[in-house]
């Protein structure tokens, strides 16, 4: 990996099989042209879940009650009639009691995707956490539908397709959690060997 590069771990959430998205997703990913370097099924044990989303990563768990918050306020919902508590870290814990519910339902399709700026890349390309905040084009904007209100009155986590990492700091520990390093494979895409593709590749980069 040179040092432009990135990794980023995503994960395609259960509903992602069940409506038969993981072909579409992945072909956005590659159309970028990021490459693909580590993939597999796992049925997520609640363990790994626990993990995944561990409550010691504080401002993780009170972001989350944040991203509720400002959806409760913006629809005029008071949240302390809805959730018994308008405490962000409070919203936060209960949020992931349903997200670790969630990602263990079903199997899911765990994949590392490197390139330059891959976090940001593939960030943007998944579109906001709301789906109704997700613009037209990304994952989230184009193939659901939901909100924090709607979730957290059924009492379960947003359907939003996908997990990505969110920074650095979190793909390198989530990459560990989740691959071991022999299970991610190095191989040039053909932009990077190609004289042609590298002058101007099929994304028109120079
Ligand atoms: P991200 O997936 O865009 O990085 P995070 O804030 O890390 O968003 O939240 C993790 C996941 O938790 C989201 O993808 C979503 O499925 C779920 N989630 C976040 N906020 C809420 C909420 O207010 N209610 C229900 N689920 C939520
Ligand atoms: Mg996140």
């Amino acid at each position: 990996m040179n040092k432009l590069e990135e990794r980023s771990l995503v994960v395609l959430k259960p509903h992602t099989l069940t409506r038969g998205l993981v072909g579409e997703v992945i072909r956005r990913f590659e159309n970028v042209g990021l490459k693909l370097v580590g993939i597999k099924m796992v049925q997520v044990s609640k363990e790994l879940a626990d993990k995944h989303y561990p409550l010691s990563r504080r401002e993780f768990i009170e972001g989350m009650g944040k991203k509720t918050l400002e959806n409760y306020a913006q629809l005029g919902v008071d949240p302390v009639k809805e959730l018994g508590t308008a405490d962000a870290y409070e919203i936060g814990k209960l949020v992931r009691q349903w997200l670790v519910r969630m990602i263990t339902a079903g199997p899911v399709i765990a994949m590392v995707w490197q390139g330059p700026s891959a976090i940001e890349v593939i960030r943007k390309i998944v579109g906001h956490t709301l789906p109704s905040k997700a613009a037209p084009g990304t994952i989230r904007g184009d193939f659901s539908y939901d909100s924090s209100y709607l979730a957290n009155k059924g009492k379960r986590a947003i359907k939003n397709l996908i997990h990505a990492s969110g920074n650095l700091e979190e793909a390198k520990y989530e990459i560990s959690l989740w691959f071991k390093d022999e299970e991610i494979y190095q191989y040039p895409r053909d932009m990077e060997t190609n004289p042609i593709s590298q002058l101007v590749d099929q994304n028109g980069r120079d």
